[in-house]
């Protein structure tokens, strides 16, 4: 062989080498199928997201339409709630904490949805509507009866019944002793969701409605030696049902003599019979809506023999989840990924010997009004309607093959010996926005079929990887190679605290992005605290928007990590909270502008709910007007300021113009009455209120400048600035939460809502006041680190801003470690509040860069916080305020190269450790420094 082939052939294989090393460190991979749905492997199309379970003879999809939820369009707010303003600012004021709560829990809630008529409901279950004979009665025929495991402390839809609200009954029996005769017995069955009509022999010992424990006495007159029969009629409202028992399960359920113990007696636990007699209790009125689930894929496969050489990944590079194996020596790949160009879930099944693949496939929904239907041209359709709303939703599922055979069965398509078969799976509601659900959920699926029409599986391929790369390929990031990366992703989360993975961490930027990017696309809905993933009917927090922290923490990584087009969804949702909001700022505080509190929902929510202890806290508009002006203050872009962001921006100053009142004992502009989030109560002035309400205001008299607009009002504001309650430092050298020095130095409340200012404000730095940002630290030491999976990411970012790495990587550790009953993260990498949140796998993604890149004082920082642990890396392209676009590389934990692309041109500062440069930039050049800070 000639030296140049060899030359030639040693390139290649070092080429191939390199793209496989890359390769690796962009994926998530597992040796076994996922077990549980925090397992399985996510992917998304912004609009419609699936998680792939990879299962080798049955393989579940549980899917996902980011608009099938609860509830309908309705009026949230409570009108005339101003009345009772000054009266609750006026309790306050008088120190009377209690007494403004109570009154502010009367009368300034929002609105519930409307109650179902329980008592007419109660009653036709007690006259055993649905059932024949009396199942209460002892000698009752339960033959029929299906079994069931007691007590389920997580509810019965855990042992059997999934998705059952309503009533069931439950029977069983007990021996009783001889020497028990003459005896009152004790049935304790502790907890029982919601409400029980208990019988013993047919008669009635107990009902109970709501969290009481249940221990009923039994008069002795009642039982009899040797079997009696008891038999409970179970009423569940909502969410878990059943007989619960005890949360601690080494505690038994029973039945025993009065002054005897449970030990002493007969258990309960056991399987007992049950029958469901309805299920369709009365609604419940609720704040808010929920986001629902939408359907599941069941593919079941006919493998024989022996299987081999599994391994189930997701390829960050191009969007991608594969299930690999081989059974009985034939490698079979299954594909998957979320097309947006065609609006479909996509699944490629392909074998390396010809006719291999057979399978059937199925629809079903948790939803009890769904459908599964054959339509022609081997297609399913799956109808589902919501319980308790109005949305409905239609999905279609339809198979393409090469050679073999395709045919429906009952409601299953069937393939057999086919040599490849794809898989389009579509869905669509009638939602269309906030106000109109008048849309035809068909209409989704006949779109995207019509678009897939005449296109090879590789086409379909080419155009989704396509379309995902023009977000993913905007950002790199490599922190060298580690050990632990030839490890399957859930034995590396293991490892990850103990062990020197950096490239670990750069993986978890990527998997945020591309969480982001597979949750949030242009013309859909935002991220909502699960993305748009979620398994569950009754979804923790109804999988909504928690603005208090959460919905904002979703759209940290955009700017910095490149991202910056996602955020439409989140500015298209600010438009119809800005809407809803002025009404809300009527009703309320007789105010102009619009106001958002705590929580709201698909349906743009924005008067206060739950609890007047949290729910009314008003900064929601202002905090997301933050985000608006990061948009332009990244972008530059002054038409979206313009157009979109200065009037959302206006909207929301105008509120706090009229709201803000003057404290009477310290002569401050205060915000009252509100929360320091979830903390300390219904209080006046809060620090993070006023912390955002004075960014709120700069950035508004900036935007005015910049724009040439609104003197007057520019000019207000500038004098209101000044008055506004600042930042204080209390007598323990902590940055005050509220407005009295009152803070507990114990409490390790996860919300650390007066550190706003530092994250993602820029209210307090070290350029403008180092005595605070020592004051805002120490109060950070106060709270520990310890904390759910979205304080923990939080805490990076705080770090980060400290300029202290090495204590930012520890919460990396803390977060990227196996939550078991704890925070950290689920074996996909979700994040575990717990349960499963999205916003730490966001603000994580966020925090990591922070410490490689700032920008919020004015100049560019070049690792501002570096970590030990991260001593090499190189890093394109990070976005900087003023619309720059970094790309640097580090060797030792020092620069080794800086390139500075200016988007825009104008103005560059930037500084690195002790050196600073300024200088001007044209639009569209780059500017390179050396390790020295010379160009
Ligand atoms: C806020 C937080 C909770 C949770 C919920 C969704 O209320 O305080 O921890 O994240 O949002």
């Amino acid at each position: 062989m000639k030296v140049k082939s060899i030359i030639v052939i040693a390139t290649l294989l070092f080429t191939i080498k390199v793209s496989v090393a890359q390769q690796a460190k962009q994926e998530l991979w597992y040796k076994q199928p996922a077990e549980k749905w925090t397992d399985a492997l996510p992917i998304g199309n912004g609009r419609i997201g699936a998680m792939f379970y990879g299962g080798v003879t049955h393989d579940h999809i549980q899917f996902n339409e980011e608009t099938l939820w609860t509830g309908k369009p309705r009026d949230y707010n409570r009108k005339g709630a101003y009345k009772y303003l000054p009266e609750i600012r006026e309790l306050l004021f008088e120190g009377k904490q209690k007494e403004a709560e109570a009154l502010a829990q009367k009368e300034f809630m929002g609105l519930q949805s409307e109650a179902g008529n329980r008592k007419a409901w109660v009653a036709e279950m007690k006259e055993g509507k649905g059932m024949t004979g009396n199942p209460a009665s002892a000698n009752y025929d339960d033959k029929l009866w299906k079994t069931i495991a007691v007590p389920a402390y997580e509810g019965w839809e855990t042992v059997g019944l999934a998705n059952v609200d309503g009533s069931v009954w439950f029977r069983t029996t007990f021996d009783v002793a001889q020497s028990w005769v003459g005896k009152d017995l004790v049935l304790d069955l502790n907890k029982i969701f919601d409400q029980d009509f208990t019988y013993v022999n047919g008669q009635l010992v107990g009902n109970t409605d709501g969290p009481d424990a249940r221990r009923y006495t039994v008069p002795a007159k009642l039982i009899k030696p040797g079997k009696n029969v008891i038999a409970i009629q179970v009423l569940n409202y909502y969410d878990r049902g059943g007989i619960g028992g005890y949360k601690d399960t080494s505690k038994k359920i029973g039945i025993y003599p009065v002054g005897a113990t449970i030990e002493q007696g007969v258990s309960l636990v056991k399987t007992w019979k049950y029958k469901i007699q309805d299920q369709n209790p009365p609604a419940v009125p609720q704040y808010q809506a929920s986001y629902q689930p939408f359907g599941d894929l069941n593919l079941q496969f006919a493998h024989q023999g022996s299987i081999s050489k599994y391994k189930r990944s997701l390829d960050l590079a191009t969007a991608t989840v594969r299930t690999a194996y081989q059974a009985n020596g034939v490698n079979f790949i299954r594909e998957y990924f979320a097309s947006e160009p065609n609006q479909a879930i996509v699944i490629n099944l392909t074998a390396d010997r010809k006719k291999s693949i057979s399978f059937t496939a199925a629809l079903s929904s948790l939803h009890q009004k769904s459908v599964v239907k054959v339509l022609p041209n081997n297609t399913l359709s799956l109808t589902v309607n919501v319980k308790d709303g109005v949305l409905r939703g239609e999905s279609r599922l339809t198979i393409q093959v090469k050679n073999g055979s395709i045919k429906t069965i009952g409601e299953k398509i069937k393939v057999t010996n086919a040599d490849e078969a794809t898989l389009y799976l579509t869905a669509g509601t009638n939602f269309i926005d906030a106000q109109n659900v008048s849309g035809d959920p068909a209409v989704a699926n006949m779109q995207a079929l019509t678009s897939l029409k005449g296109k090879s599986y590789e086409e379909v391929k080419k155009n989704h990887v396509k379309e995902y790369q023009s977000y993913y390929n905007k950002f790199k990031v490599n922190f060298g190679t580690s050990e632990n990366e030839i490890l399957p992703t859930d034995e590396r989360l293991v490892k990850f605290a103990s062990a020197n993975d950096p490239a670990f961490a750069a993986l978890y930027m990527q998997y945020g992005r591309y969480l982001l990017i597979s949750s949030s696309r242009p013309g859909t809905q935002p991220a909502n605290l699960q993305g748009i993933w979620n398994d569950l009917l009754t979804p923790p927090w109804g999988s909504k928007y928690t603005t208090n922290i959460n919905m904002e923490m979703n759209y940290w990584p955009t700017e910095i990590l490149n991202l910056s087009p996602l955020n439409e969804p989140l500015v298209k949702k600010i438009e119809g909270l800005a809407k809803a909001g002025a009404e809300t700022a009527r009703e309320y505080y007789d105010a102009p502008g619009w106001v958002l509190h705590h929580n709201t929902d698909i349906w743009n929510a924005t008067a206060p709910i739950n609890a007047s202890n949290h729910g009314i806290w008003v900064s929601g508009a202002a905090w997301l007007s933050q985000h608006l002006w990061e948009h332009y203050a990244f972008s530059q872009d002054k038409q979206f300021l313009k157009e979109e962001a200065y009037p959302l921006m206006k909207g929301a100053a105008l509120f706090f113009d009229a709201f803000l009142v003057k404290d009477l004992k310290t002569g401050w502009l205060i915000s009252t009455p509100s929360n320091s989030p979830e903390n300390g109560g219904l209080v006046a002035g809060p620090t993070m209120d006023h912390q955002i309400i004075r960014t709120l205001f700069k950035n508004c008299i900036a935007a005015a400048d910049i724009l040439g607009v609104d003197p007057d009002f520019r000019n207000s504001l500038t004098a209101k600035l000044k008055s506004i309650a600042p930042n204080q430092i209390g007598k323990y050298g902590q940055l005050q939460e509220w407005l009295e020095d009152k803070d507990d130095t114990t409490d390790k409340h996860r919300h650390v809502s007066h550190l706003w200012g530092v994250f993602p404000g820029n209210d307090i730095t070290w350029s403008q006041d180092e005595k605070l940002m020592n004051a805002a630290k120490q109060s950070l030491l106060y709270r520990g680190d310890e904390a759910t999976g979205w304080s923990l990411a939080w805490k990076i970012n705080f770090w980060a801003r400290f300029k202290d790495g090495d204590h930012g990587m520890e919460m990396v550790k803390m977060l990227l470690k196996p939550a078991k009953s704890g925070a950290g993260s689920y074996v996909n990498l979700f994040d575990a509040h717990p349960p499963f949140q999205i916003d730490g796998n966001f603000g994580g993604a966020a925090g990591i860069a922070e410490m490689i890149v700032q920008s919020h004082q004015g100049f560019i920082d070049i690792l501002p916080a570096l970590p030990t642990e991260i001593p090499q890396g190189d890093v394109s392209s990070l976005r900087a305020r003023g619309g720059f676009e970094i790309e640097l590389s580090w060797k030792d934990g020092k620069l080794t190269s800086l390139n500075i692309l200016s988007k825009v041109g104008g103005k560059c500062k930037v500084s690195y450790q002790n050196k600073a440069i300024e200088f001007d930039t044209k639009a569209g050049e780059s500017y390179k420094l050396n390790k020295d800070f010379k160009f």
